[in-house]
């Protein structure tokens, strides 16, 4: 058995390595290492609770609007009060947005290279005489399990120019009408929102989201009507391959996310959890997250209710990482688009195992297409001179949860207010969901149990790790869209660091 480090994880956001273990050409053990910890949780704490929403949205500059909404409504709910209709519907514009320009930029630049970035789909770059994937090139590539997925970087650099800049600036320019600015929206708070758009501003973010959705329709189409077609006729062994590994836990977890008012405040995308099989309503009393293998005292463990605020246990032995295990009735739950999709039955798996490393990308896929056309009924659903802002809430002392669906998953936020402070605090997120450590029985963490069983054939080329080509555990790891920064939440006032990242990037 051989030990391969993959360290750092590239095309991802934050400090990830990833260690699996490899008998004969197989992964057959996994070890999932968040390696930075923020201690943002703690920050919060003895401020008053309208502090959280700012500074806890600067968990992440990738889903840099998420976090605050999470809180406000972890607020919100602590003191019993329900936001305008008006501020729903924009709150709703904003996570649409920030939904959209990730998964793009997750399908095109983060993940979508480990795929010659489907073809590079479009009318701007696909006016082809030539397949778009090009046959391989050099014998590196030929000895890798997926050689026809080699990617062409002049239409790469004119798919980024031509569709995926000019959707990212869309979103953008969109969503800074309605939040002030990007990233770190300045309109949403405990209350309502505090932008009251007028109707020259509601015909521009449409216009803007009108071409944004004629983006993602060109890509969409092309994905399911040519590529993957086309790698079904021609290459089935790498569809064969693509639905047969990145399996994992198949057990899913999501909140749902954007209650509508015009449906009886329904969410447009509806929450769930699914284990084994069955589908059953979410109960936050049934989320623990558990820290034997996490570098945390073993008190900081337990429901994000009880719990105490994280404290760091630098040399705890047994333990591998920063990240937390939460599970949901004792069980590691993948979040994430294909989650959302499998729960709101939005997407069919094309793995015979109901989820695989393909299906994780079409579904997040899958998604983006569904929120850009939500959108524009969104957009013309808010109300120009309606109220926005309830002046009426007011902070008084309770305890709530406050949930939302970020790009990458089901995220909660806990608050409880004593005295008019933040008493306590916790927040549980997709990437500690997706990529947690080991839970106290020993239970692989969701990506870690999505590598077991993945090809890692020995290559003559090479030294050291690089022998190995990882290239499919690679693309599985990248196919949760891990956020490190989020999936652990560095504080030192005195400068007292006694470990840091040994990522160097
Ligand atoms: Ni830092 Fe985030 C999202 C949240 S996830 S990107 O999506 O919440 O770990
Ligand atoms: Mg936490």
């Amino acid at each position: 058995m051989t030990e391969v480090v993959i360290e750092p994880v590239t095309r991802i956001e934050g400090h990830l390595s990833v260690k699996i273990k490899v008998e004969e050409g197989k992964v057959v053990d996994a070890y999932t290492v968040g390696e930075l910890w923020r201690g943002l949780e703690r920050i919060v704490l003895g401020r008053d609770p309208r502090d959280a929403p700012v500074i806890l949205a600067r968990i992440c500059g990738v889903c840099h609007e998420t976090h605050n909404i999470a809180s406000v409504h972890a607020i919100e709910s602590a003191v019993g009060f329900t936001p305008p209709d008006n501020a729903m519907r924009i709150r709703n514009i904003i996570e649409c947005i920030q939904e959209m320009w990730d998964h793009v930029a997750h399908l095109t630049v983060l993940a979508g290279p480990d795929y010659a970035v489907y073809g590079l789909a479009g009318k701007h770059c696909l006016k082809l005489k030539q397949p778009p994937w090009a046959p391989p090139s050099s014998t590196k590539s030929a000895n890798t399990s997926t050689p026809c997925l080699e990617l062409d970087l002049d239409r790469y650099y004119a798919l980024l120019h031509k569709v995926v800049l000019l959707f990212q600036k869309l979103c953008h320019e969109a969503m800074a009408i309605f939040g002030g600015r990007v990233p770190f929206h300045t309109t949403i708070l405990p209350g309502g929102v505090t932008v009251t758009p007028l109707p020259s501003d509601l015909a521009r973010a449409y216009a803007k989201m009108r071409e944004a959705r004629s983006l993602i329709n060109e890509v969409y189409d092309y994905v399911w009507n040519v590529f993957v077609p086309h790698m079904i006729d021609e290459h089935p062994e790498v569809v064969d391959l693509l639905t047969n590994i990145g399996v994992g836990v198949r057990n899913f977890l999501a909140y749902g996310v954007c209650p509508v008012p015009e449906e009886n405040y329904d969410p447009f995308i509806k929450g769930g959890v699914i284990i084994g099989g069955s589908k059953m309503d979410v109960n936050f009393d049934e989320i623990v997250e558990y820290v034997k293998h996490s570098y945390y005292t073993e008190a900081s463990g337990g429901k994000p209710s009880k719990a105490p605020p994280p404290e760091p246990f630098y040399d705890k032995p047994g333990a591998y990482s920063w990240i937390k295990a939460p599970r949901y009735r004792g069980e590691p739950c993948e979040v994430g688009p294909l989650a959302r999709m499998l729960i709101n039955q939005k997407y069919k798996p094309l793995s015979k195992h109901g989820a695989s490393l393909l299906d994780r990308i079409l579904a997040r896929l899958e998604e983006a297409k569904l929120f850009s056309e939500a959108i524009l009924d969104w957009i013309l659903s808010v109300v120009p001179k309606a109220t926005v802002y309830d002046p009426k809430f007011e902070i008084k002392d309770g305890e709530g949860f406050g949930t939302w669906e970020p790009p990458r998953g089901a995220l909660l936020h806990f608050i409880r207010i004593r005295g008019g402070k933040t008493a306590a605090y916790q927040c549980v997120v997709p990437t500690t969901w997706n990529c947690s450590p080991r839970d106290d029985v020993g239970k692989r963490g969701p990506m870690e149990e999505a590598l077991i069983n993945t090809p890692v054939p020995f290559s003559a080329e090479g030294v050291h790790e690089e022998r190995y080509d990882v290239i499919n555990a690679v693309r599985i790891v990248r196919s949760f869209d891990p956020c490190l920064a989020c999936s652990v939440h560095l504080i030192t006032p005195k400068g007292e660091i006694s470990r840091i990242s040994i990522s160097p990037l």
